[in-house]
């Protein structure tokens, strides 16, 4: 039986979740498409043969042919919309933040530890990247011994127009809280944050500089800039007693020409983490089938976007903040 799913959201990654589930998901059927562009979502669904166009997210939730939601709505709606999906008790893919604020991520987990069922996945589908995949099994195989510093730059070609200030630490760096969690087996314990005065800081996509340190001692630096201009770069680095381990960026070709070889960078994330976000949704509807969830879980969700709140208050105090993530039910 397929698993049909209802999505909300058809923009940059409504649409391309839409796409990943028509064409590279097996067992998975896109019933319903949802968003408050009209013309937006059945361009999608057209091109997608999906049946069902809305601009009412509970009327997909709520479907009776929906067993499963993906939310890809902006950030502001995720909490809502995921305990919608709860209150209907359907397994639900929500994109990252799971909400930007962490008072707003708490209902979900006290919602989600009532029905006594984990049913919500967090899309922090870095987790399923290859690259990432095979630095973790290279630091917990021993291969660099013990981990002191993991680098990370997080650079996209410009900021959206919806994008604020804050979201460099609120919308993009949840990305690196949550591979740092992962990857490191420990929580942050501080967090400090600095912008370059060269910038003006009000500027949406305003370079960002943070540096973490968990509980063991490691230190974790966190480069966002989302005006980088010259591409897309992610770019990770794990320092350990006996080496290190450096993502390598994805590459098909090498451009050999006038005394010159060049890769392409990605325009934005979708292309440089297309394998990622592949594997993403074919883990989720497999763990639909199976009933074994995988991948970040709303506890995830509410510790990167905790971790985030301290980054914003650290920049704005001008000095390291305690990172608190707080009791959160199992
Ligand atoms: C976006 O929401 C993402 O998830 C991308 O991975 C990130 O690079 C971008 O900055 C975010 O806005």
């Amino acid at each position: 039986m397929a698993v049909r799913v209802g999505l909300i959201g058809a923009g940059i990654m409504g649409g391309d979740h839409a796409r990943i589930l028509a064409s590279d998901v097996p067992g998975a059927e896109l019933r319903h498409i949802c968003d408050a562009d009209q013309a937006r979502a059945r361009t999608v669904a057209d091109a997608l043969g999906i049946a069902h166009v809305t601009a009412d997210p509970l009327q997909v939730i709520n479907a009776a042919d929906v067993d499963a939601v993906l939310i890809a709505s902006p950030d502001a709606t995720h909490a809502a919309l995921t305990l919608a999906a709860l209150a209907a008790k359907k397994p639900v893919l929500c994109e990252k933040p799971l909400a930007p604020t962490s008072a707003d991520c708490r209902p979900v987990l006290d919602a989600e530890a009532k029905l006594g069922k984990r049913l919500v996945q967090t899309g922090f589908m870095r987790r399923f990247d290859p690259a990432y995949g095979d630095m973790k099994e290279a630091f917990t195989g021993g291969t660099i011994g013990k981990a002191l510093m993991f680098h990370c730059f997080h650079r996209n070609v410009s900021a959206p127009d919806w994008f604020t200030p804050e979201m460099a630490i609120t919308n993009s760096a949840p990305h690196e809280f949550d591979i740092a969690r992962w990857l490191l087996g420990e929580e942050p314990v501080s967090i400090a944050a600095f912008q370059p005065r060269a910038v003006d800081p009000a500027k949406p996509g305003a370079p960002v500089l943070m540096v973490l340190e968990t509980q063991g001692g490691k230190l974790v630096n966190i480069e966002v800039n989302v005006n980088a201009a010259y591409g897309y770069d992610v770019r990770g680095e794990l320092v350990g007693e006996k080496g290190s381990i450096t993502l390598r960026q994805p590459a098909t070709t090498d451009v050999n020409v006038g005394l010159m070889q060049s890769q392409p960078y990605a325009r934005d994330w979708r292309p440089r983490f297309a394998e990622a976000y592949r594997r993403q949704d074919q883990a989720w509807i497999r763990s639909i089938h199976t009933g074994v969830p995988v991948g970040a879980d709303a506890s995830d969700g509410y510790a990167a976007t905790r971790i985030a709140e301290a980054g914003v208050a650290a920049l704005k105090a001008g000095r390291p903040m305690a990172v608190t993530l707080g009791d959160r039910p199992k």
